[in-house]
């Protein structure tokens, strides 16, 4: 398997960062190719709890090399932080390479997402308030900063200056903020270099190299299919791709090298801030559901929304990202339920749909049809092979395999390492 990629199926939180560290031990490189510290992905490894933002999770498998590639935004801060954090408890991060060409967050673009969103009022997008979009902006408005900007002091200076020229406009003219000097922000990212230049490579030649040896490579997507910029809720997205396209031009590999891709998709559905989410629970369930998923924001806190799975928007994600796997997460956070709901299609102004609507407006008008299958009471995080759970458990997973486009292979049925049925 030389290139494989992994993809977030729905909203985000489906435990990708679980299904990374599970391949982490049998690939040579993991690479983290969109989003930055807006991230968060909890691995549970013999008990001990580690949640990473802007870290690969790949980073906790010893034989592993951990890349930051080219698509990601880098908080400098961040960086450095994890990585001493994992060094502390005794978690090899010397093999980290950072692509020379990943942007880097400067501070002024923290406050700028922050204060964007205040200014936004009752339109606000939900972000997680981390300068991941002004930064993406930053990018496109060809006024962004990278990581080698950061080895050439005059070149810095230039890039800081032509940055500031319309953010200090913005910062001090509407939001009333501050105007930020070039001086400032190129001394906080000078403080970084030294620290930072023995981990940057060029990282795109550098996993060409080693697929070109037949080693292997995988791609693991911050955020999902439903928070892509071009293939997500548009305007309720995060700010990069974060689907299997995202994965070759965010690491720099062609993308005949991919040879599978694994969509990893959630039991149910949840979602982190604003925006449509047609399963979504204002109920008992819902409450019941959060509690039992700990469906909580890794990085920010927040209580995540919570619904039941939603099949339309699976087979959307099949097919955008060109699943050829999924992984079923939470199965375990559904027992105990008489009945379980799926959404098999919407009803969109009195029309059944089948698929995901063409228009944010259907898809904000879209209320789901839903399919009831029985529920089952016995404790599943102990099982370990298809037939050991039990049969509506396993009637659940087939049905929500024929309705979603691709192959179950693994079903998870606790946080822990270990606490996977591998089906194929
Ligand atoms: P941003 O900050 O610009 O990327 O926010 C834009 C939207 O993307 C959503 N988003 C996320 N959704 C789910 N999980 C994310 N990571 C954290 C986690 C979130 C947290 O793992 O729990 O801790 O709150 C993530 N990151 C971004 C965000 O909610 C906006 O809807
Ligand atoms: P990611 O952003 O996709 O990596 O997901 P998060 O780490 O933000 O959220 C997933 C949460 O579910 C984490 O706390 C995981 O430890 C946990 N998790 C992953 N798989 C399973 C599972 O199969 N069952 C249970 N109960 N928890 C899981
Ligand atoms: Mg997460």
């Amino acid at each position: 398997m030389p290139a494989v990629v992994i993809v977030g199926a729905q909203w985000g939180d489906e435990g990708k960062g679980k299904a990374t560290d599970l391949l982490g031990s049998r690939v040579d490189y993991v690479v983290k190719f969109n989003g930055g510290n807006n991230a968060g992905h909890t691995v549970v490894i013999d008990g001990e709890t580690y949640a990473l933002h802007l870290l690969p999770s790949g980073i906790l498998s010893p034989g592993c090399t951990p890349v930051i590639g080219n698509g990601v935004v880098i908080d400098l801060s961040v960086l450095f932080e994890e990585i001493e954090g994992l060094d502390a408890r005794g978690i090899d991060t010397s093999k980290l390479v950072v692509s020379a060409n990943a942007h880097v967050i400067p501070d002024y673009n923290r406050t700028m997402d922050k204060v964007t969103e205040r200014f936004l009022g009752s339109r606000k997008i939900g972000t997680t308030g981390r300068g991941i979009g002004p930064t993406y902006a930053d990018k496109m408005n060809r006024r962004g900063i990278r990581v080698q900007d950061l080895f050439d002091e005059k070149i810095l200076t230039q890039k800081v200056e032509g940055a500031l020229e319309l953010k200090n406009q913005i910062l001090s003219k509407i939001y009333n903020r501050r105007a930020v000097t070039v001086e400032e922000v190129v001394e906080d990212l000078l403080g970084y270099a030294d620290r930072l230049r023995p981990m940057v490579a060029d990282t795109g030649l550098l996993l060409h190299e080693a697929l070109g040896r037949g080693e292997t490579v995988l791609l693991e997507a911050g955020q999902a299919t439903l928070l892509d910029v071009d293939h997500g809720t548009y305007p309720f997205v995060t700010s990069s791709s974060a689907t299997t396209g995202g994965a070759c031009t965010g690491s720099g590999i062609a993308p005949t090298e991919i040879t599978r891709v694994i969509g990893i998709v959630k039991a149910y559905a949840t979602r982190v801030g604003e925006g449509p989410f047609p399963t979504e629970l204002f109920d008992d369930d819902g409450e019941r559901l959060r509690k039992n998923g700990g469906e909580f924001g890794t990085t920010t806190g927040r209580p995540r929304r919570c619904g039941w799975y939603d099949a339309p928007i699976a087979r959307y994600a099949a097919r955008v990202n060109g699943v050829t796997d999924f992984v079923l997460t939470k199965l375990d956070v559904l027992t105990g339920w008489d009945r379980i709901p799926v959404c098999v299609a919407y009803e969109v102004d009195g029309e059944r749909v089948d698929e995901m609507p063409m228009t944010q407006t259907d898809f904000h008008h879209a209320k789901p049809v839903y399919e009831y299958f029985d529920g089952w009471q016995e404790d599943i995080s102990d099982c370990r092979s298809f037939d050991d759970l039990p049969v509506q458990a396993q009637a659940y997973v087939s049905a929500l395999e024929k309705m979603s486009g691709a192959r179950i292979s693994a079903i998870g049925v606790g946080p822990g390492r270990e606490q996977t049925v591998v089906v194929h």
